[in-house]
């Protein structure tokens, strides 16, 4: 770094010094704490964007949100060039800065990193970011701090793309560095381009025959996601969705609604109720990368029943696998055996679910929770599903397959199932945002599909039979002190805590108990799962017991 770059972050940083006494982790997405201990942080992960662009050549994302938390908190992540997560690589790099101690130590551990990782300055394009944040009132302010971390690099340049969910952000610097249109309106037309694709799709038999309920109600968790869906479902003008929980309502973002709360404590969120009975719901989280669906149960006032990211995965890789199949009855496109179908799943999945892709003859993978881990392996696949329980998920399509999707389109008989089915194919890899989980694009999948198959949602969540299970947290005095092998289903420290987790998991019937430290909260995760729900809640608050005993 020359003289001019030096000073002139040391001029910036030296109007955002960190907060004392807190260590802060990049973890499972980003950095999340109170929004009001964030401003030194996420204008040094504007520096750490910037450096990020000038590295790749690329437009890089910023975005800022804290997803399911609570108003108060807020948080950043960096979206890398293919619109997904920041490379693993650079973490620690993030970490180191957002707790140097003071603007002098931040620009020595900046200075040795440009040297490492030979981060160009001279004769090369300038860095390009794009910043987007959700609806948390200390969005805007923290926007400013990050902006001012980019313009810290000598010629770099930020844009503000506005209030955004998180995987609109992401699709915009994918296709921003893929030189497509990346606009919001290029976003909503491609979905609903895609969408309108599939339905006229539909075969004629099905369909409207299904006797479903045709309504579609939404919680939008008081966020981003609600406000976003009006305006799609402007555009496609084909669905009765009525929006609740939508920010410019009363409610409190995540307060009681969202799929977080929705999936996690499987009651209705606010403003749902007995008078929903049987009508097919559906919640985002605050930033709308989650979506679960789910119906009141006509006995019920509070009670749901739950249709989680795993029934999704399982609808989602049942029409695949059927279009797959379509192509394989035609002889002469064989060649599209190799299409390798993989699925990935976290140890959250309900060993149900697990259980059911199984017999469906599909692969099944595990890797560690966050998205990072499932779509790295997503994308080994011609076609890999990933989803969490929590209802994060993607259906990604490889490059090759593609092209090659493209190609047969063009050669097979007009009108044949073949065709019909590249079709749809092609139009799930447009409609599925391929940067990251995307609760719109998902809910557009979801409803074509089931009109497709003429299905209820109790029809679909009868697929299968969820396994009782419990989540539960724990507050510890240092979470970091948890460390996990084997996808987090086992743990190797503190010593003595996983055979105490082994004993008391191995008094029950199909007994299945794992805990982790969480990437997002200060708290330990427990989760069980037996055959009634009183023994796996019963499990479930012994394994806490332990870890206050080992941790507390
Ligand atoms: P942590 O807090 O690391 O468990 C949570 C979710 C993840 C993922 C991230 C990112 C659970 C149990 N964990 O991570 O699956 O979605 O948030 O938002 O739901
Ligand atoms: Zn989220």
């Amino acid at each position: 770094m020359n003289q001019e770059q030096r000073s002139l972050l040391l001029n910036s940083s030296s109007r955002f010094l960190p907060p004392q006494g807190v260590k802060l982790s990049y973890g499972t997405s980003g950095f999340r704490e109170d929004a009001l201990l964030l401003s030194s942080t996420v204008y040094r992960v504007g520096i750490l964007a910037a450096l990020r662009s000038l590295k790749t050549q690329s437009v890089i994302g910023v975005m800022i949100t804290a997803s399911h938390n609570q108003v108060s908190d807020n948080g950043v992540k960096i979206a890398d060039p293919s619109g997904g997560m920041l490379s693993q690589h650079w973490e620690p790099f993030a970490d180191a800065i957002a707790n140097a101690p003071s603007p002098q130590h931040l620009i020595q551990l900046i200075d040795e990193f440009v040297d490492k990782e030979r981060i160009p300055f001279d004769g090369v394009k300038p860095a390009e970011i794009l910043l987007g944040r959700d609806t948390r009132p200390s969005g805007e302010a923290l926007l400013q701090a990050a902006r001012e971390g980019v313009t810290s690099i000598v010629g770099a340049v930020a844009m503000d793309m506005g209030i955004l969910t998180t995987p609109q952000l992401h699709w915009m610097v994918r296709a921003r560095n893929k030189g497509m249109k990346a606009s919001e309106q290029d976003y909503f037309e491609q979905l609903s381009s895609s969408f309108r694709c599939l339905m006229d799709l539909i075969p004629a038999e099905k369909g409207k025959s299904s006797g479903m309920n045709d309504k579609l109600i939404v919680d939008g968790a008081n966020g981003v996601g609600g406000v976003k869906l009006k305006v799609l479902q402007k555009l496609l003008n084909v669905l009765d969705i009525e929006v609740r929980n939508s920010s410019d309502d009363e409610g409190v973002l995540n307060d009681g609604a969202g799929a977080d709360y929705v999936q996690k404590e499987k009651v209705v969120p606010r403003a749902f109720g007995s008078k929903d009975s049987g009508i097919r719901c559906a919640s985002f989280d605050g930033d709308a990368d989650r979506l679960v669906y789910f119906s009141v149960p006509h006995e019920s006032n509070s009670t749901i029943d739950l249709v989680d990211g795993d029934k999704m995965l399982s609808l989602f890789a049942i029409f695949i696998k059927e279009q797959l199949s379509f192509l394989n009855e035609k002889e002469d496109i064989k060649d599209c055996h190799q299409a390798r179908l993989g699925i990935v799943q976290t140890a959250y999945a309900n060993g149900a679910s697990t259980d059911y892709l199984k017999h469906l003859g599909l692969e099944v993978n595990f890797t560690p929770t966050g998205v990072k881990y499932l779509h790295e392996k997503a994308a080994e696949f011609d076609i890999g599903i990933y989803f969490e329980a929590n209802g994060h998920g993607a259906v990604l399509f490889s490059e090759s397959f593609v092209g090659w999707l493209e190609a047969k389109a063009n050669k097979l008989s007009s009108g044949s199932e073949a065709e019909k089915a590249v079709l749809r194919l092609l139009a799930v890899s447009k409609l599925i945002n391929q940067a990251v989980g995307d609760a719109l694009s998902g809910l557009l999948l979801v409803e074509v599909i089931l009109q497709h198959t003429g299905w209820s949602i109790h029809r679909w969540s009868e697929l299968y039979h969820d396994l009782p299970s419990r989540q539960l947290k724990v507050k510890v005095a240092d979470r970091t002190a948890v460390i996990t092998a084997n996808a987090e289903t086992v743990v190797v420290s503190p010593p003595g805590l996983q055979d105490a987790i082994d004993a008391e998991t191995a008094k029950y019937p199909q007994g299945r108990c794992f805990v982790r430290p969480s990437g997002t909260e200060d708290v330990v995760r427990v989760y069980a799962e037996t055959s009634t729900q009183e023994a796996t809640d019963t499990l479930a608050n012994s394994v806490a017991k332990l870890v206050d005993q080992f941790l507390g």
